[in-house]
């Protein structure tokens, strides 16, 4: 009686589950750019339904999407052109989740209308095992004569928490980390690295973007020519979730934002001209925001804004000697705007005794 409930036991659970979660990052039906689908069933003996939904793009929480069946029969391709309008009866860019109990494949191509015929680029569907925790996106070029965006999708019903960095044509880390809460099934739209990222005036001919999550993430990126507009996408590859390495000698300070004081831990007073600096900035309480002067009124950095309970990373070198200001660039955070403010003195190193020197 035991042994053949073992048996059963043993045959009812063996057969290989094959549900799918499959995600296109990226479609739209939006000004000139279209998006075509292909889903594909290559069971010979069944036919399958699909669970489509559109997740916009915006980084908002898409868990209450509505999905719509989609039916395809034993070994046949539907063909799902301008999907966006077709199948969701909808337009802007947004990511589509294909669902289904049973196997099936799909792609897309997203394509720019010209006056001389398209131009487009080729997005698998992949499903949501492959979404990484940490990737890497190869191939950035940011320059005159290209440009990169970046977007992504978190294929998870919780937030992801994402670190990103940016990294030059020598491996060398550009600006400081970025970090992106990412509600669940939230959507990130194509942008331009350079400020998505942060990335500055740095040359960016050649480059590559890291990231880390605490979920596992959708990430790409899309090169296009300046001059033609070819575009390609590039989905992430793998990645150790190594962090970068930290440069010798560097300093962090946790920065926080709270109604009329911005607060710097610790003191900021031993900073001299030379150290390599990492502020961890965090928002508190309201909308506050931050910006960092030089003495010689160059922007160290630049205006930014967080949420409560947000924070993000800035690095800098300390290029100066004098008196470095910070303050609040959201003049509505709150009543007591008027108080965060603050300044710290750099001088030209510690002459070996611990002590800042003065200037
Ligand atoms: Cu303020």
């Amino acid at each position: 009686m035991r042994r053949s409930l073992v048996v059963f036991l043993t045959v009812c659970c063996t057969t290989p589950v094959l549900a799918k979660d499959v995600f296109l990052s990226i479609a739209g039906t939006v000004s000139n750019f279209r998006t075509d689908s292909r889903v594909f069933n290559p069971s010979a003996t069944k036919d399958i339904a699909i669970q489509a939904y559109f997740l916009p793009v915006g980084n908002t929480d898409n868990s209450a999407v509505q999905p719509v069946t989609i039916n395809v029969p034993k070994r046949s391709q539907v063909i799902l052109d301008d999907v966006v309008t077709a199948v969701f009866h909808t337009s802007g860019i947004g990511a589509i989740r294909l669902s289904s109990a049973d196997d099936f494949t799909a792609t897309s191509r997203i394509y720019a209308q010209t006056a001389s015929g398209t131009l487009g680029q080729f997005v698998e569907g992949l499903d949501s095992s492959k979404a990484k925790k940490s990737g890497a996106l190869l191939q950035v070029k940011s320059n005159a004569a290209f440009r990169t965006n970046i977007g992504a999708a978190n294929p998870n019903n919780v937030e992801a928490n994402v670190t990103w960095r940016l990294y030059d044509r020598n491996n060398a880390l550009v600006g400081s980390a970025t970090n992106t809460k990412m509600p669940p099934y939230a959507v990130i739209a194509p942008q331009n690295i350079v400020a998505f990222l942060g990335a500055g005036s740095a040359d960016l001919s050649d480059g590559w973007v890291s990231f880390t999550s605490d979920q596992p993430l959708f990430a790409y990126i899309s090169v296009i020519d300046s001059a033609t507009t070819d575009p390609t996408y590039i989905p992430a590859g793998d990645d150790s979730g190594a962090t970068a390495a930290t440069t010798p000698g560097a300093k962090s300070f946790d920065v926080t934002l709270r109604n009329g004081a911005i607060v710097f831990n610790p003191s900021p007073s031993t900073l001299v001209q030379g150290d390599t600096v990492t502020l961890h900035i965090h928002g508190t309480e309201a909308v506050h925001g931050f910006e960092l002067v030089s003495p010689g009124n160059a922007i160290v950095v630049p205006s930014l804004t967080l949420d409560p309970g947000a924070s993000t990373d800035r690095t800098f070198i300390v290029s100066e000697q004098g008196t470095f200001s910070y303050f609040c660039t959201n003049s509505s955070c709150s009543p007591q705007h008027s108080t965060m403010f603050g300044s710290f003195v750099v001088g030209k190193g510690d002459g070996g005794d611990g002590n800042p020197r003065g200037y």
